[in-house]
């Protein structure tokens, strides 16, 4: 007999599990009994057959291999890591904003020596130190869709004055944001409650590195780097997830220099295609101390060999600027990719990953993006990491933080939700906070 509670929850799953209200897209398998059966790449066997079996085997030659798949065949080469040309200034400090709870700053980040060149805005969120102290906080560092004024109603966020993808409903007026836009996205930033919990939270705009339409890759940061276009490019040059990654290093590249943030603990995170951005960003560079995948779904955490919700050939043809044209090659072919999403995580090991999927949100496969996690744990096993610890995905709004990997599924839509804040904040708490 189960307990009541239990049986409860169990009914409620039952009856959230077909949400009314999933938008999905028509013509695409949600049904799991009709996911095929696949064999997953082995993430500890290399690619000359000889198996690893130790972490020092591991990162010194199958990280690497795993690194040069992603890179060749998924992302596309990032063609540079911090230029030498990087400076930045802090344009504006605030120590007490949001009613005297938060200091806030703006920062420019030029990616050239020359100030015409691409350059970004950073803006940081922080607590204000007690009087006397003067801490270095750890921090949340995620990029925005619609510009730093849209992560809070906060009046002394500058806008952006870049293109943005039209969004009515967001108050963006012929691709540029108005007063209207501020605060919209407010609940997926949730800033005050991150700040009261003790960190910084900093953000810039996607949009500044590379703009999210097929004209992108011909400027900003790709033109920088001679990128030479999303038809044109080379089969293993970056696309623009690959130019999110890049961007989210230069972004910690600051953080780690501001004395006021402890740069050994900076989380990246990431909703949807920034979710992908996010993990690329964590699996390159290992100085990100925490990799948060938010409904990531396809070319995300989600793996690719499951025919359930968004395919690689959907995602290459409606966005042929995200991944490398090398990708285009498994259009309908999962199972030939020598690698899938588990080995993506992977390359956090033995860093903490946290993935989140909403239950309605089908199109992004939310069993697929447990299934990445639950896949990566040989490899955080080899650093003596128990991983998830659980054998299924775990019902709705049960969430599980295991040892180096956490996983849960929130009821709703695609979507970051103060609920999913709470998650990573609980997360974060064991991870990223001194003892
Ligand atoms: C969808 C895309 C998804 C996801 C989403 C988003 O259109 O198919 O892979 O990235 O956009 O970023 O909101």
């Amino acid at each position: 007999m189960p307990h009541p509670r239990s049986l409860a929850a169990a009914l409620l799953a039952a009856a959230l599990a077909v949400p009314a209200f999933a938008a999905n897209t028509p013509g695409f398998n949600y049904d799991e009994s009709k996911v095929r059966a696949y064999t997953l790449p082995d993430p500890l066997v290399r690619n000359n057959g000889t198996p690893v079996r130790d972490a020092e085997t591991w990162r010194r030659e199958r990280r690497p291999e795993l690194l040069e798949i992603h890179a060749r065949e998924i992302f596309g080469r990032t063609p540079g890591g911090k230029p030498a040309g990087l400076h930045w200034a802090v344009t504006s400090v605030d120590r007490a904003a949001l009613g005297g709870k938060a200091v806030r700053k703006e920062v420019t980040l030029w990616f050239t020596a020359a100030k015409d060149g691409p350059k970004a805005y950073l803006l940081i969120y922080q607590p204000v130190a007690p009087a006397g102290t003067k801490p270095a906080w750890p921090a949340f560092l995620g990029l925005n869709y619609y510009g730093n004024s849209s992560v809070n109603a906060d009046p002394g966020i500058t806008p952006s004055a870049a293109w943005m993808r039209a969004n009515a409903e967001f108050g963006i007026v012929k691709n540029r944001v108005t007063e209207a836009t501020r605060g919209k996205h407010a609940s997926r930033w949730d800033v005050e409650r991150v700040v009261a919990r003790g960190y910084a939270t900093a953000t810039l705009y996607y949009g500044d590195l590379c703009e999210d339409r097929t004209e992108g890759l011909g400027g900003g940061v790709a033109k920088l780097f001679g990128t030479a276009g999303t038809e044109a490019r080379r089969g293993d040059e970056w696309g623009s997830i690959g130019v999110w990654a890049w961007g989210l290093s230069r972004a910690l590249d600051y953080l780690v220099a501001d004395g006021e943030i402890d740069g050994t603990r900076v989380a990246v995170h990431g909703h949807s295609r920034l979710g992908k951005a996010a993990l690329w960003a964590g699996a390159q560079d290992e100085r990100f101390a925490f990799v948060i995948s938010n409904n990531s779904g396809c070319g995300g955490a989600a793996l690719e060999r499951r025919n359930f919700g968004e395919t690689v050939e959907r995602i290459n043809r409606s966005f042929p600027f995200w991944f490398a044209k090398n990708f285009r090659a498994y259009n309908g072919r999962e199972d030939s990719l020598p690698v899938d999403t588990h080995c993506l995580i992977a390359l956090m090991a033995p860093r903490p990953v946290h993935v989140a999927s909403a239950l309605a949100d089908e199109w992004a496969d939310p069993k697929g993006e447990f299934l990445g996690a639950k896949h990566a744990e040989p490899v955080y096993a080899l650093f003596g990491r128990k991983g998830l610890g659980v054998a299924a995905q775990p019902a709705v709004d049960s969430p599980v933080i295991g040892d180096g990997l956490a996983y849960h599924v929130r009821t709703g839509k695609h979507d970051i939700t103060p609920y999913d804040w709470a998650q990573y904040l609980a997360h974060a708490d064991r991870v990223l906070k001194k003892r």
